[in-house]
C-alpha cells in the first residue's frame, strides 16, 4: 500500500516536471529548384553549404524526401493543403490557387497562431490564412524586386535572397510576442535564370565541376526523355542563361533583346557597372577560344553551375543570418526550423537543367530539420515522405485536429525518434504540365524504396520500370524485360491501390 502511494507520488512529481511542448514556432524555409546535390550534407561535390548543413547536422536530415508533382504552383499548393494536386485542384503552373480550401495556416491560426509568408508564392490569388504577406508577384526578380505588401506594390532596392531574409527577421523582430508563430519564407533562388548576388561574383570563378556520368545521355528505350526541352546542350540560351551576349551576331534574338532590356531597366548604375565588369569579362574568354562540340557542351554546363551555386551560396549565407537571429532571440530552442525545396533540379545528369519528371533527381526535395528541444530525433531519416506530410505534421505539432480529407500523414512520430513500423511503402506522383514549356510528356508513377514504374500519357503512351539499386541513375528501362514481370505486376497492383487512395479521378491517365 504504502509502495503504491509512494510510486503515485512519483508519478505525479515526474509528470509535473515533464516538459510538455507548449505550441512550437514554424519556421519554413523553402528555396526554387534547389537540388539536394547542391547541398554539402547531401554528399554534394559541387560546393559548400555550412549553415544549410548546420540544419541539418543540429537535427534531422531526411534521405528520402520527395514531392508529388516536381513543378513549383502545384508544390506550394500542395504544401498548403496537405493533398495531392488532383485533390487541391492545382494541376499546374497555369492554375490559380482556389485560396477558399482549408490550409494548414488557417488552421493554425484559428488555433491562436500568428501567421506570415514573405517571398515567392506563385499561386495568382492573395494569400490566405496569414496575418501578414509580402509577396514576388509571379517569378518575381532577382535584383530590386517588386514586392506585393498585403495588396500594395512596391519596389525594394537590393538582392530577393537578403531582402526577404531582411523581411522575415523583421518580421519577426515586430509580430506578437505573447503568440506562437509560423513564418514562410519563400526564396526566389536558385531559379532560372540563376542571377548571383553581385558580392558573389568571384566564386567558382573557372571551376570544372565534374561531368555527370550520363551527361551524353541517348535516352535509348526512354522516349518522353528524349522528346524533352529541357537540355543544357540544346536548350539553355546563350545570353538569357548563361550570359554570353553576341553570339547570334546581328541578329540578336528576342530573348537577348529582352534580357538586357531587364538589366537596363531594373539595375542601379552600380549594379549594372559590376554585372558588365562580370559578364563582359566572362564574354570576352568565351570569344576568344570559342568552344565548339563537346568543348562546348562541357562549357555551357560548367558556366550553368558557376551562376546557379553562386546564387545558393547567397541562400546559405542569409539561412545562417536567419539562424542565428534564431538563436540571439532565445526562439530556437522552442522553433521548428525547415529547410526544403519546392522540387529537386537537374545539374546535368540526362544532360538537363529543369525539373518536372519522376526521375530521381527532381522527384526528390531536399529536407532537414532543426527541431524544437522537446523532440529528440537526431541525425538520417529514411523513412519515405512527401511533401503532402508538412501539413499535418505542423498540425499535429501545435496540437490541431488534423482534418480527415487530408492525404499526408503526419511526421510526428519521426521527429519524436520513434520507429514506426507500419510506415508508406509506396510514394504516388503525378506531372500534369503538358503541352508546355520543356515539352516534358503527362506522367503518373509509384516509387518504394527499390522500384519505380512510371505511365506516361496524352500524346504518348509509355511504361517505364527501373530497378533503383541496380541501376541508379535510371537508364534502363525495364518494362520489356521478362525477369521483372511480377515486380511490373505488383507495382501496377500497388499503383492502382494508390490511385484509388488518393481517388485520383479514373479520366487523368
Ligand atoms: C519559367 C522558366 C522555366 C521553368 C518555369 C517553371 N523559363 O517559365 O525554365 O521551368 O519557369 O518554373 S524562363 O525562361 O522564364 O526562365 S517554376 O519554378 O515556376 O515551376
Ligand atoms: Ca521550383
Amino acid at each position: 500500500m504504502r509502495n503504491t502511494l509512494l510510486l503515485g507520488i512519483a508519478l505525479m512529481l515526474w509528470s509535473c516536471g515533464r516538459q510538455e511542448p507548449v505550441q512550437p514556432n514554424i519556421v519554413f524555409i523553402m528555396t526554387d529548384d534547389h537540388g539536394y546535390q547542391a547541398i554539402s550534407a547531401y554528399g554534394s561535390e559541387i560546393n559548400s553549404t555550412p549553415n544549410l548543413d548546420r540544419i541539418g547536422d543540429e537535427g534531422i536530415i531526411f534521405r528520402n524526401s520527395f514531392v508529388c508533382n516536381s513543378i513549383c504552383a502545384p508544390s506550394r499548393a500542395a504544401l498548403l493543403t496537405g493533398k495531392h494536386s488532383h485533390a487541391n485542384g492545382h494541376l499546374d503552373n497555369r492554375h490559380r490557387f482556389d485560396s477558399s480550401q482549408v490550409t494548414f495556416p488557417k488552421l493554425l491560426q484559428q488555433a491562436g497562431y500568428e501567421t506570415a509568408v514573405i517571398g515567392k508564392w506563385h499561386l495568382k490569388s492573395d494569400p490566405t490564412g496569414f496575418d501578414y504577406w509580402n509577396i514576388l508577384p509571379g517569378q518575381g526578380s532577382y535584383y530590386n524586386p517588386d514586392f506585393i505588401e498585403m495588396g500594395r506594390t512596391y519596389r525594394v532596392p537590393g538582392y530577393a535572397t537578403t531582402i526577404i531574409t531582411d523581411m522575415a527577421i523583421d518580421w519577426l523582430e515586430k509580430r506578437d510576442p505573447d503568440k506562437p508563430f509560423c513564418l514562410l519564407v519563400h526564396h526566389k533562388a536558385p531559379h532560372r535564370n540563376w542571377l548571383p548576388d553581385t558580392i558573389d561574383f568571384d566564386l567558382f570563378d573557372g571551376t570544372k565541376f565534374p561531368v555527370p556520368e550520363n551527361y551524353f545521355d541517348n535516352y535509348e528505350g526512354r522516349e518522353a526523355a528524349s522528346l524533352q526541352e529541357m537540355s543544357v546542350i540544346k536548350d539553355m540560351r546563350m545570353a538569357f542563361d548563361l550570359k554570353i551576349f553576341g553570339t547570334d551576331g546581328d541578329s540578336a534574338t528576342q530573348s537577348e533583346k529582352d534580357f538586357m532590356w531587364y538589366l537596363n531597366h531594373r539595375l542601379s548604375p552600380e549594379q549594372l557597372r559590376a554585372w558588365k565588369r562580370e559578364y563582359d569579362s566572362i564574354g570576352r574568354a568565351f570569344f576568344a577560344n570559342r568552344p565548339e562540340g563537346d568543348s562546348l557542351a562541357i562549357y555551357k554546363l560548367n558556366r550553368y553551375l558557376t551562376d546557379y551555386l553562386r546564387t545558393i551560396q547567397s541562400v546559405d549565407r542569409n539561412t545562417g543570418r536567419l539562424m542565428d537571429y534564431l538563436e540571439s532571440s532565445g526562439l530556437l530552442h522552442n522553433t521548428l526550423v525547415v529547410y526544403t525545396s519546392d522540387q529537386g533540379f537537374y545539374l546535368g545528369e540526362h544532360g538537363w537543367f529543369d525539373k518536372r519528371f519522376m526521375y530521381e533527381e527532381s522527384f526528390r526535395t531536399p529536407l532537414m530539420m532543426h527541431l524544437p528541444d522537446f523532440y529528440k530525433a537526431h541525425g538520417d531519416i529514411s523513412q519515405l515522405v512527401q511533401n503532402i506530410d508538412f501539413a499535418p505534421t505542423f498540425l499535429d505539432m501545435a496540437g490541431v485536429k488534423i482534418p480527415s480529407d487530408i492525404q499526408g500523414v503526419s511526421l510526428l512520430p519521426l521527429l519524436e525518434g520513434k520507429k514506426p513500423v507500419k510506415w508508406r511503402n509506396a510514394l504516388y506522383y503525378h506531372y500534369y504540365e503538358y503541352p508546355a514549356e520543356h515539352a516534358v510528356r503527362r506522367h503518373y508513377g509509384v516509387r518504394t524504396d527499390r522500384y519505380k514504374l512510371i505511365h506516361f500519357y496524352n500524346d504518348i503512351d509509355k511504361w517505364e520500370l527501373y530497378d533503383l539499386q541496380a541501376d541508379v541513375h535510371e537508364m534502363h528501362n525495364l518494362i520489356d524485360d521478362p525477369a521483372y514481370d511480377k515486380v511490373e505486376k505488383k507495382l501496377r497492383k500497388k499503383l492502382d491501390d494508390l490511385r484509388k487512395l488518393y481517388k485520383v479521378p479514373e479520366d487523368l491517365n
